[in-house]
């Protein structure tokens, strides 16, 4: 027995856990995030201070970012290692929700532990304690448990024996991760008890690679055997089940196309035979044109989110089935799929086996392979547009691209380059593309590249490219890389407002309502004259080394210079937010209003009434 404080057993016990997978081990928590206030300095805080590099406290600036962070961490590990996040109680506790439901949405294990307001209520209600008029025993941490695939609350010392190994489970199941929260109430985290030895003895969660079960593996087998125009399509799954060489494997052999979601993306080598590149709303041509005739979809750790299957229209066959495997059964049966219930790496193997021989038609190949190239010339015109005077963001992209190594790691969240990049990136090594596009938050550009850097070291470098909104909305953790000297090299797209919102705008009929950063002008509208706004300052006030370039090619430079240097830096560029990207061909459903006093809008209604009808039910 050990006597030792809530807070004291819970750090030294995270810092005894290991997941395991393939014969390899490493430790779950890398370290913890932190804000402190009264709601866990006392007790969490105390304990980190004490077990010192047991489990490293890393300061964030805002709880939120601190999530987002661990959630980047985690998925460059691919899901077997992330930090742990304390906040105090009240405010910074629901500012993780944000931090916690992206974690969530894309599947990524993240622990927080939350100071929560006294289980003994000697003095209620205390500072920052929510009061409502119906329930004794809420808290805003309540606000949590949506967002978390587990909860807990912790309100006596020997509920954690159990409530701490279940949270670990929660967090490395990989059909089942996302944000796990114990709740801990700031007396109880202070509060001494007798623990068992056993309690923190080093545990570690074998994360198992599940097989096929036989029959579904043949009817996956007899229907692609028996497709004609197969395509598959990659999720993030194929990405951290690690089953990327499985997959190049499999491409090569049947000579399936395949085809990458924003998560998937990376899955194959751009330069792979068999890679089509992006598909959905924000896809090539040459996936959306194959997805368009496909009569059999092999999808593989994905779960068919509506930017993937534009809306429901991607594909057009009348008699396209689909074949999902997945490890999270919800997943697999989407689109009324053959569910294979298996580890993507796994399945690839089985599948691998059980076809050996069979191939796509040569002339099935030879298409996929014309529509690809066909992309790629487009692409590479994007990338060298010389639109002037100022450059368009797929310029940008363009020279990112060609200046990241096999090693490097490009980070991007929300605005318009998410969709830029699923077209126009051309991925090397899986890692290299993290694009968070399950929530799309504004704001984890920044905080997701410090996960990032810190998950890859000296590996690679992280460029970040993040736009003026997302940088305003969430520039502070800037400072928390120059505090703990985690180079990231940021890239600011600067296009005076919401590029992307203001394109989306004219196709629902409310044409750049609201879309730019102006002051207001005289008609009281938002379209005054520009503000006086300064971001490169403001990255410099920050602590990063700041570089203001206006065009590509000093852009290039500037790259270059930031890999040879050791800081932080940011690259600032303004660009012209009205060059689209090139076309996908693809559909993505915003509802416009069914009745309207503006001309624009019922044109808009009309066209959005016309593209609807392709909209069906794969039943
Ligand atoms: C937290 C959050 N709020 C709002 C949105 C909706 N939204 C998506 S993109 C965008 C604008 C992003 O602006 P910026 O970062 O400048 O990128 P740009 O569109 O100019 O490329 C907004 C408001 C979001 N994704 N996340
Ligand atoms: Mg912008």
């Amino acid at each position: 027995m050990t006597r030792a404080t809530v807070a004291q057993a819970l750090v030294s016990f995270l810092a005894n856990q290991y997941t395991e997978r393939d014969g390899v081990r490493r430790r779950l928590f890398a370290g913890c995030f932190g804000i402190f206030g009264h709601g866990n300095i006392a007790g969490i805080g105390q304990a980190l201070l004490q077990a010192g590099d047991e489990l490293r406290y890393y300061q964030a600036r805002n709880e939120q970012a601190m999530v987002h962070t661990a959630a980047a961490y985690a998925r460059v590990s691919d899901r077997l290692s992330t930090f742990a996040c304390t906040s105090s109680v009240g405010p910074g506790a629901t500012n993780m929700v944000t931090g916690a439901a992206g974690a969530t949405i894309n599947r990524l294990p993240v622990l927080l532990l939350p100071g929560d307001v006294f289980a003994t209520r000697p003095a209620d209600p205390v500072l920052q304690q929510l009061q409502t008029a119906s329930a004794g025993d809420v808290s805003v941490n309540d606000c949590l448990r949506p967002v978390s695939v587990w909860f807990d609350r912790i309100m006596r010392p020997e509920q954690l024996l159990d409530a701490a190994p279940a949270a670990m489970r929660a967090l490395t199941d990989p059909a089942a991760t996302g944000a796990v929260t114990l709740a801990l109430p700031q007396d109880v985290q202070a509060e001494a008890y007798d623990w068992p030895a056993a309690f923190t003895v080093p545990r570690v969660w074998p994360v198992r690679r599940a097989v096929a079960d036989p029959e579904s593996l043949a009817e996956a087998v007899a229907a692609i055997r028996a497709a004609h125009r197969p395509l598959i399509v990659a999720g993030g799954g194929v990405r951290y089940s690690a089953a990327t060489g499985a997959l190049a494997g499999f491409a090569a052999a049947t000579g399936i196309p395949v085809a990458e979601t924003q998560a998937g993306k990376g899955s194959l080598r751009h330069d792979h035979p068999g890679a089509v590149g992006a598909i959905g709303a924000t896809g090539s041509t040459a996936a959306n044109a194959l997805a368009a005739e496909a009569d059999l979809v092999l999808g593989i750790g994905t779960r068919f989110a509506d930017f993937t299957t534009a809306s429901h229209t991607a594909f057009a066959d009348p008699d396209v089935r689909f074949v999902n495997v997945n490890v999270c059964a919800a997943d697999a049966v989407r689109l009324s799929g053959l569910a294979v219930l298996a580890d993507a790496r796994r399945a690839l193997e089985q599948l691998t086996g059980a076809l050996a021989g069979w191939q796509v038609p040569d002339a099935y190949r030879r298409r996929a392979a014309d529509l690809t190239a066909a992309w790629s010339s487009t692409v590479d015109r994007a990338y060298r547009l010389g639109h002037a005077p100022l450059p368009a963001q797929s310029e940008v992209i363009g020279a990112v691209n060609e200046a990241a190594t096999d090693a490097d790691i490009v980070v991007c969240a929300a605005g318009s380059m998410p969709g830029d990049l699923h077209k126009l990136w051309r991925a090397g090594a899986p890692r290299q593309y993290h694009v968070e596009y399950g929530y799309s938050c504004m704001g984890y550009e920044i905080a997701g590249g410090l996960g990032a850097k810190l998950a890859i070291g000296a590996e690679g470098e992280v460029f970040v490219l993040v736009g003026d909104g997302s940088y305003l909305m969430m520039a502070q953790e800037l400072v928390t890389a120059v505090a703990e000297g985690v180079k990231l090299i940021v890239v600011l797209v600067d296009n005076a407002g919401f590029a992307s919102i203001g394109a989306l705008s004219e196709t629902v009929g409310a044409p750049r309502f609201g879309t730019w950063y102006r002051y207001r002008d005289e008609g009281g509208g938002l379209t005054g004259d520009v503000l006086p706004t300064d971001l490169a300052a403001n990255a410099a006030s920050l602590g990063a080394a700041v570089c203001e370039v206006s065009t590509v090619d000093e852009l290039r430079s500037a790259l270059a210079a930031a890999r040879r240097g050791e800081r932080t830096t940011v690259i600032r560029i303004a660009t012209d937010p009205l060059v689209p990207a090139p076309d996908s061909a693809a559909w993505w459903d915003v509802p416009v209003a069914e009745t309207a006093g503006l001309a624009a809008t019922v044109t808009a209604r009309r066209e959005y009434e016309q593209a609807k009808q392709a909209q069906r039910h794969y039943l």
